[in-house]
């Protein structure tokens, strides 16, 4: 794979507040940035890895200045501003790897030209239609969930099942909002969702030895967790078409595949619902799939990661380091078999 991608000014592909935010941030710690730009340079991962620069509207307790806390008598001294990160202190990746190493088969199998085949994709205006095994049916677009739910900042690792991670901020809501609001019935136990087809816009879409349309599911009761995100933007603008704009899933426990892309339909149903990744090879992508290191894939080992942007693998966590927050919905199951 080649990682040659023609510059293209930070000003184009960055949100206008990521990028001016980082304009401020470069003025007031450059020698950091450097810094740790020659470290990043000395191995050779790809794709780049470029450093990770804060949105200060995510981060606003994190830029605390020196003049600040500093009294009329002492000279005071600049503190580099920390690298954001999240909560266990790994850094966000940057916004250039994060929109330009994605996998969406509807675009291409290959990770670095999703963003240019996805440039024309069109995600505004969305819908979504809520359906199944619910009181309250309905179709909603995207502007009206985003008023009703107002987008929230979330930083979470995304675990791929190929063995490669990366830490997104992405805004959005958590599903369960949603879904309270359609009150599901007593007989709705697993939550499904498909992606928009979209023919002329998805050149993947073509290639016939995959059982389109991508869709994927959950328990109702993983559905139903603070965790479990709807996301409609990441580094503090819109979801880019090639990250699964208009609106895509985030369960930040599970392997990526699960976060199914441009959501057009979410049904409520009674029985366990089918995927294409598990139709295609069930033994390989089971319906569960948790992060946890002591299950193997069948063909490669789950216990260490390569961190976009990182030159040592690093070990991966049980459900991705979240396991404190989730692992109770899996109290009494073993997880070797309900992979
Ligand atoms: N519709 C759809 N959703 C999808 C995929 C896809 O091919 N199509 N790929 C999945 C996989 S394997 C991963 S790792 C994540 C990648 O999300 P990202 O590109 O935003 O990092 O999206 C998931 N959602
Ligand atoms: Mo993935």
């Amino acid at each position: 794979m080649n990682s040659k991608i023609p510059p293209i000014p930070s000003s184009q592909i960055t949100p206008k507040q990521v990028y001016l935010s980082r304009r401020d941030f470069i003025k007031t710690s450059g020698a950091l940035a450097g810094g740790l730009l020659l470290a990043a340079c000395g191995a050779a991962p790809q794709p780049t890895a470029s450093p990770t620069l804060p949105a200060a509207t995510l981060t606003p307790a994190l830029t605390p200045t020196a003049a600040a806390s500093a009294t009329p008598t002492e000279t005071p001294r600049p503190s580099p501003t920390p690298l954001p990160t999240d909560e266990l202190g790994d850094p966000y990746n940057s916004f250039e790897d994060i929109t330009h190493y994605n996998n969406y088969y509807e675009f291409s199998t290959d990770k670095q030209e999703v963003a240019k085949l996805a440039q024309d994709f069109h995600t505004s205006p969305w819908q979504i239609e809520v359906a199944g095994l619910v009181n309250r049916p309905g179709s909603y677009s995207l502007d009206e969930l985003q008023q009703r739910y107002p987008p929230e900042d979330r930083i979470y690792r995304l675990r791929c099942v190929e063995g490669w991670s990366m830490v997104i901020p992405w805004l959005g809501f958590p599903l369960a909002k949603l879904l309270k609001d359609v009150e599901p019935t007593p007989a709705a136990r697993y939550v499904r969702f498909e992606t928009l087809s979209r023919p002329d816009e998805m050149p993947g879409l073509k290639e016939p030895h995959y059982p389109w349309p991508y869709r994927e599911g959950l328990r109702l009761d993983e559905a139903m967790h603070d965790l479990t995100l709807l996301a409609s933007g990441l580094y503090g603008g819109e979801l880019p078409a090639q990250n699964g704009g208009g609106l895509r899933l985030v369960v930040p426990w599970k392997y990526g595949f699960k976060s199914i892309k441009a959501i057009t339909r979410i049904e409520l149903v009674a029985e366990k619902p089918s995927s294409m990744w598990s139709e295609i090879s069930p033994r390989e992508y089971g319906f569960y799939a948790n992060v946890n290191p002591e299950v193997n894939h069948p063909r490669w080992s789950q216990f260490s990661e390569r961190r976009i942007g990182e030159p040592f693998r690093r070990h991966t966590l049980l459900f991705n380091g979240y396991a404190d927050q989730v692992a109770q919905l899996y109290t009494g199951m073993d997880l070797k078999v309900n992979y």
